[in-house]
């Protein structure tokens, strides 16, 4: 009987997603009969001090502010990068060549060609990848793939629509914080929001063909500090994109950071020959679906409580009608990464999805520095 394996991870990050990705190393070997126990090792931040409290506090045995011998340390399996995107490419790199399985938070990186770097890293080593994409492990959108999978939505889709909305810089005092830097970010709502619905059209209804989007920076200039000097802002507060799927499908992406009082509101609709799904992060355990099998006198959206043990996920947590949150999708999504580690299968989406979708941002890019100009995503 062989022994049980355990995995060894390291953590590089010590604020919001290095704290929702703690949650989730803690949680996942708790809820879900995963294949290697988990050994919590090490978390890596930039301050000592507060690295040693958040380890603490966190659940980590313990802390380091070298990520670079985190990397080297043989003893380790797994990294698990939650760093600012200006640190994903380097560290992935290192990490592939180290021998060690990967997740990383979204964007993969900052540009098309740090993207292409680290799918390169990681097939030269062969060492299993994943991007962390959670929004793809909420049971009510993981459902909705089930269902297009099905044919429930009939042959053809016709038109995917998302909205990434949130309003946390909309205050012109607000700081010019890495997330609106392109050196540390890559891009400003387009990376962030739009790598999201990026890679739910993608895993929703299919590869992008071309795009044509216009973007705007609403707030020119922001200080770094009260009463710091006005520095230009260089990236985006949102954009808006037109497009088509190779499956000839029409696309219709938005993103931004100035939509006074949504908070973190993802939404989609998709329609096709058999029907329409509707989705809203706000009401993120209910998913609306029109059947067009419907008798007429039925016809309307029925709106479906994504809490059954039959739901994706949904087995490993509590009876119908006991919600569940945000942070269960990044667990549903660590539970996964362990699995696909230990089974050395591919898992969905890895850093090749990343790259994928990085040609799609860099087409909108592109797109709005030439006033909307159609852009081929080159395959
Ligand atoms: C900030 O915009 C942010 O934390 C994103 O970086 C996350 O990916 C998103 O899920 C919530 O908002």
């Amino acid at each position: 009987m062989s022994r049980r394996r355990t995995l060894s991870i390291a953590l590089i990050g010590t604020k919001f997603m290095g704290r929702a990705h703690s949650n989730a190393w803690r949680q996942a070997p708790r809820f879900f009969d995963l294949p290697a126990d988990v050994r919590m090792a090490v978390l890596c931040g930039r301050d000592a001090a507060a690295t040693r409290e958040a380890a603490a506090k966190l659940g980590w045995e313990n802390a380091a502010t070298d990520w670079r011998a985190v990397v080297d340390d043989a003893r380790l399996d797994a990294l698990d990068i939650c760093t600012p995107n200006d640190l994903h490419a380097e560290i992935a790199i290192a990490a592939a060549r180290a021998g060690k399985a990967i997740i990383c938070e979204k964007p993969l990186a900052r540009n098309l060609r740090e993207a292409l770097q680290m799918v390169g890293a990681v097939k030269s080593a062969r060492v299993t990848n994943m991007l962390c994409h959670n929004y793809r492990r909420v049971p009510a959108i993981a459902l909705a793939r089930q269902m297009i999978e099905r044919g429930e939505m009939g042959k053809r889709v016709y038109h995917f629509r998302a909205r990434y909305a949130q309003d946390w810089i909309a205050d012109e005092n607000f700081p010019l914080v890495w997330r609106l830097q392109a050196d540390k970010a890559g891009s400003g709502a387009l990376g962030d929001l739009g790598a999201h619905i990026v890679d739910l059209a993608r895993f929703l209804v299919g590869e992008i063909d071309s795009i044509s989007a216009l973007s705007s920076t609403f707030i020119k200039k922001r200080r770094s500090k009260p009463g710091g000097a006005l520095r230009t802002v260089d990236v985006d507060d949102a954009f808006c994109a037109i497009g088509k799927f190779r499956n000839g499908a029409l696309l219709n992406l938005e993103a931004t950071r100035f939509a006074r009082g949504r908070k973190n509101h993802l939404s989609f609709e998709i329609n096709g020959s058999g029907g329409s799904i509707v989705f809203d992060l706000e009401k993120m355990n209910r998913l609306r679906f029109f059947d067009r099998r419907d008798r007429a006198h039925a016809h309307g959206f029925r709106d479906i409580i994504v809490t059954e043990p039959s739901h994706p996920y949904l087995e490993n947590w509590w009876p119908p009608g006991h919600l569940l949150g945000y942070e269960h999708s990044v667990i549903h999504t660590v539970a996964d990464f362990v699995c696909a580690v230990v089974s050395g299968k591919r898992v969905r989406p890895d850093f090749e999805d990343g790259f994928e979708t990085q040609r799609v941002l860099d087409a909108i890019q592109r797109s709005g520095a030439q006033r909307g100009k159609p852009i081929r995503v080159s395959r």
